[in-house]
């Protein structure tokens, strides 16, 4: 199974993927990600692909939809990385919320 971990900047996409991989040195976490990074790991026996990225803005994004086209033969599972804070979701992570739904609406099935 291939994870495309998406979000702002600092908002734990790196150590969310390390987590993921069970290996906390594969990606570089408390460090800013400048390009995205692929990485592959045995995870109870099953393979999975972790695609880390950096925090999101237009070059990500169109960056992001030339992988999605690339692995889109094999179901692929998007995360948004949010970080929550006392009151709940900040209105940046709303925002970004509604700008995925609209960027990636062709690779969501219905
Ligand atoms: N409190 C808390 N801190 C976290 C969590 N996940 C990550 N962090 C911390 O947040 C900081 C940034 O984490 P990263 O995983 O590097 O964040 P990122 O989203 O990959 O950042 P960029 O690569 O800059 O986009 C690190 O210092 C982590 O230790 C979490 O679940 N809770
Ligand atoms: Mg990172």
């Amino acid at each position: 199974m291939t994870y495309f971990l998406i979000g702002a900047s600092g908002f734990g996409k790196s150590c969310a993927g390390n987590n993921i991989l069970g290996d906390g040195d594969v990606f570089q976490a408390g460090h800013r990600t400048n390009r995205v990074t692929v990485a592959t790991r045995y995870v109870d026996g099953q393979r999975v692909t972790v695609v880390d990225t950096p925090g999101l803005n237009q070059g990500t994004l169109q960056e992001i939809k030339h992988m999605f086209t690339a692995a889109s033969r094999m179901p692929f599972i998007i995360v948004q990385v949010m970080r929550y804070f006392k009151g709940g979701l900040q209105e940046k992570d709303r925002q970004s919320l509604e700008m995925m739904k609209t960027e990636f609406k062709e690779f969501i099935p219905k």
